[in-house]
């Protein structure tokens, strides 16, 4: 119905141009055009009873757009919001290979993002919408970042991600039990010098390869790199030392990893975050910031910004139902041929 709206107010703004065209004296900025354009198409300093058919027909119609979108052109929600809902967008950035896409999939349920083990599997950021009572999380999947874009589509990717570094409320930066940021990365040195504008937690992933190494390794590693939680969590701890929380999560598990779940629950502000943190075991060291000994259901609130959800309830991606389904198809494959 709105997409037909759409077509007949093109229909009317494209005849009342041809049939009247418009005798500019001054060349005049896009702008300026617009608002001429609009002036004259919708006329809102006449009455109706002074315009023509076909400007009391253009009225109507845009009237009909008003009432049928809200800001920026979203569906408004039909259900009541309360006063201290709270929405925004929280992107998920961090190096190739870390599992961002596994955790966005785990953290709303939903196999929307592929996720392999080939690097820069993700090409472009991908939105997952995620509604409960009192909160919504628009999540913004990226390509993994890498220091020097080889080629024009790699730029385009850390265009990508510069973009929602600067956009997002909330930044969930990704890693995993072995990595450390990239020295001198420029877009990690945005995360480091902005944490204390802009909330950040830190995602310490595939913990459940923890028993899978020798502690010992350590010893001759190469330099950086971690093995154990305890080690991983207090090096992010160095380099982010304003971030809310640092949650060891093994995303690979699914939607009811503890870490999954802590992780959400921090995001969405409860209810229940004590609870899921303590489902952690026992506290890492470091986990929060310098003097903090845990999180309430409130200190995760004030992470996001008081406002009305930025989707429609019912919205999960802004993806179509086709991508989506190729994706599972494409994750189906994936799982089918490596086993
Ligand atoms: N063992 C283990 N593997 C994981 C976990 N999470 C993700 N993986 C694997 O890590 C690989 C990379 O996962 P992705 O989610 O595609 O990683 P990404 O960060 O989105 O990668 P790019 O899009 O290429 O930047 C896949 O093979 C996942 O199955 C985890 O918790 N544990
Ligand atoms: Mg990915």
């Amino acid at each position: 119905m709105a997409r037909a709206v759409v077509m007949v107010w093109f229909c009317a703004r494209s005849t009342c141009s041809l049939s009247e065209p418009f005798a500019f004296s001054a060349p005049i900025t896009n702008t300026r055009y617009k608002a001429r354009f609009s002036a004259r198409l919708f006329g809102t300093s006449k009455s109706k009873d002074d315009m023509s058919e076909k400007e009391i027909k253009a009225v109507d119609i845009r009237s009909e757009l008003d009432n049928a979108f809200d800001y920026e052109g979203r569906l408004p929600s039909t259900r009541s919001i309360s006063p201290d809902f709270r929405s925004g967008f929280v992107g998920i950035i961090g190096a190739p290979n870390m599992g961002k896409s596994t955790l966005l999939n785990a953290l709303i349920e939903m196999d929307l993002c592929v996720a392999t083990n080939r690097p820069q599997t993700t090409r472009h950021s991908i939105l997952g919408v995620l509604t409960t009572t009192e909160s919504q999380l628009c999540f913004l999947d990226t390509p993994g970042v890498i220091e020097d874009p080889a080629y024009k589509l790699q730029e385009g990717m850390m265009e990508a991600v510069k973009g929602v570094l600067k956009s997002s409320d909330i930044r969930v930066i990704v890693t995993d039990l072995f990595s450390t940021p990239i020295p001198d990365d420029e877009l990690f040195s945005k995360v480091q010098k902005s944490q204390k504008q802009k909330p950040c937690i830190v995602v310490v992933n595939k913990c459940d390869l923890a028993d899978k190494v020798n502690p010992n390794a350590k010893v001759n590693s190469e330099e950086g790199r971690t093995v154990t939680i305890v080690d991983a969590v207090a090096k992010w701890r160095g380099f982010l030392p304003d971030a809310m929380a640092i949650i060891p999560v093994s995303a690979s598990n699914g939607p009811n990893d503890p870490g999954v779940v802590a992780v959400r629950r921090l995001l969405t502000g409860g209810p229940g975050l004590p609870a899921a943190l303590r489902d952690l075991g026992r506290p890492v060291p470091g986990m929060f910031a310098y003097g903090v000994k845990g999180l309430t259901d409130e200190d995760a609130k004030l992470m996001l910004p008081k406002s009305p959800p930025l989707y429609d309830e019912e919205t999960l991606t802004d993806r179509s139902e086709r991508y989506v389904k190729k994706q599972s198809l494409w994750i189906g494959l994936i799982c089918h041929s490596f086993q």
